[in-house]
């Protein structure tokens, strides 16, 4: 049996490696496919080049190598095969490490301490208590719901905003238009985690940067965005810095990728750039799991993290 691995802006040469030594009687081709198109019944993919998976007439099902998939479904010529995405403790852990590290930067005043560093000047700043700086998780699937229970276990007092309604112990969970309206006029840092489909796309404007808090406990609302930069307007969020509606924002995801040379985000002073790294899919901790899905799929057993096709996550 065939897997087809097509991979855009990274050497594939790890994920083949590690599909290899999860699965070493497969065969793994990369497109363009040595073997006959009717040998591949898996794909394995990042950012596929539009049209690869058009003419593979016994493909059974699509596999993102990562959580989201706005890549795969870009593909107008997608064929009509489930879509799985990972889902995984690996990838989970990588994204909450993120998040309570850019928190607490954020919290502990980094930005400033860090300025205050390369001018020498010993000055203490004011410090508020974790108990009183709330945070806002946009998105509350796989990762948004483990990063809101490690800041809670911390101490913050977390929200967090989902498409549907949801319970969680400790957390306040809201949704639908409304719950954006609170979560975004009581939020003192703003964690952006959703998919990008056809309902967020674009939806971090001026306009959304204008609902946001006046004051908080840091001045005012931090900005951490580690969800789809197809979500953001850069240039917006540059002018809600600017004007102050925005404090500090961390950044992981931009408009476009790499972020561009001459984008002022690169030497804002208070924007804190990581390159689409908040959480990478690690081959040798997720080949593994697509392996076993694979596998499992061959016994008749139904795939599980399947994209629904209609929501686009
Ligand atoms: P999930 O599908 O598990 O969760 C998505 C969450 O977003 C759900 O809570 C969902 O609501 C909510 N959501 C989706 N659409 C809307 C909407 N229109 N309004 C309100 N809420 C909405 O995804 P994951 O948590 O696994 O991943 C989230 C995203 O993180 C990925 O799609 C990817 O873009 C990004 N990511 C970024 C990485 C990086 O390194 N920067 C690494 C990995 C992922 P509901 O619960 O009601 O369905
Ligand atoms: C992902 C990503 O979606 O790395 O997993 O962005």
């Amino acid at each position: 049996m065939t897997i087809l691995l097509s991979v855009t802006g990274f050497d594939p040469t790890r994920w083949r490696e590690a599909l290899l030594k999860a699965s070493p009687n497969e065969q793994i081709v990369l497109r363009p496919a040595s073997a006959a198109d009717e040998a591949i019944r898996y794909a394995v993919v990042w950012k596929q080049p539009p049209g690869v998976l058009a003419n593979l007439p016994n493909l059974q099902a699509i596999f993102s190598l990562g959580a989201g998939v706005d890549h795969i479904l870009a593909d107008r010529t997608l064929p009509d095969v489930p879509i799985v995405r990972i889902v995984a403790d690996d990838l989970t852990k990588r994204m909450s490490e993120y998040v309570v590290w850019r928190v607490l930067d954020h919290l502990r005043r980094g930005m400033t301490y860090r300025a205050q560093q390369t001018a020498r000047i010993w000055n203490e700043r004011l410090q508020p208590a974790a108990a009183d700086v709330s945070v806002g998780i946009l998105g509350l699937g796989e990762l948004g719901r483990d990063a809101a229970e490690k800041l809670r276990v911390m101490g913050f007092p977390v929200s967090g905003w989902s498409r549907t309604p949801k319970a969680l112990d400790g957390i306040r969970c809201l949704h639908g238009e409304d719950g954006l309206t609170e979560i975004l006029a009581s939020s003192d840092i703003l964690v952006v985690l959703l998919p990008l489909t056809a309902e967020t796309a674009g939806m971090i404007d001026d306009g959304f940067l204008t609902r946001l808090k006046r004051e908080t406990p840091l001045g005012t609302p931090i900005l951490v965005q580690a969800g789809r930069g197809g979500l953001q307007k850069d240039s917006a969020i540059l002018r809600a810095l600017n004007d102050g509606r925005l404090m500090e924002a961390s950044l992981d995801v931009f408009e476009r990728e790499p972020l561009p040379a001459d984008s002022p985000l690169w030497r804002h002073p208070r924007v804190f750039v990581t390159p689409h790294a908040a959480a990478s899919s690690d081959p040798a901790a997720l080949a593994p799991i697509i392996v076993r899905q694979i596998a499992a799929h061959r016994r008749g057993e139904v795939l599980t993290n399947l994209v629904d096709p209609g929501t686009g996550y």
